[in-house]
């Protein structure tokens, strides 16, 4: 499998919690790098223009919200097919569902405050990626 990047955040609730360690800690024993990393609160605009594919969904508020509401831990992850890699590692949107073992299963609170976001294609990756770094933070 080729060496993909892809984009993960770190959510409000979890830096609430002081978790970035111990979900980075999940991600590297997953495999993946941590190619570049920053710690930043998103405006409400920047996050309805992160979630816009997600405009017309009833959540669409109070997620923009929510995404605004505290710092965030933005990053870039380098590995084997490390869009899937780290879905995988994610667990389901919804916590209830998402299987034993993954940080969200561990750490999230619910559907919403769910800990941790990452790109689902690689389409999104690159967009989501240059939405919030440029080339020159982004060493692999
Ligand atoms: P994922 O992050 O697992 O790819 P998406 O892209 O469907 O899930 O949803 C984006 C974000 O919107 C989720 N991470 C979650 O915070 C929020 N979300 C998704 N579905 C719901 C829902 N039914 N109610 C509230 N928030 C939701």
């Amino acid at each position: 499998m080729a060496i993909e990047r892809t984009f993960s955040i770190i959510k409000p609730d979890a830096t609430a919690r002081n978790l970035t360690g111990k979900i980075v800690a999940r991600l590297e024993g997953a495999g993946l790098k941590v190619v570049a990393q920053k710690r930043l609160r998103m405006t409400r605009a920047v996050a309805e223009g992160f979630y816009a594919v997600h405009r017309e969904r009833p959540f669409f508020n109070d997620l923009c919200a929510f995404m605004s509401s505290g710092p965030v831990v933005v990053q870039v992850l380098e590995g084997e097919g490390a869009i899937a890699r780290n879905r995988e590692v994610m667990g389901a949107t919804d916590p209830k569902k998402a299987a034993p073992g993954t940080i969200r299963a561990e750490f999230a609170e619910n559907i919403e405050r769910n800990s941790v976001h990452g790109s689902d294609a690689p389409e999104t990756a690159a967009q989501e990626i240059a939405y919030f770094f440029s080339a020159i933070e982004i060493v692999g």
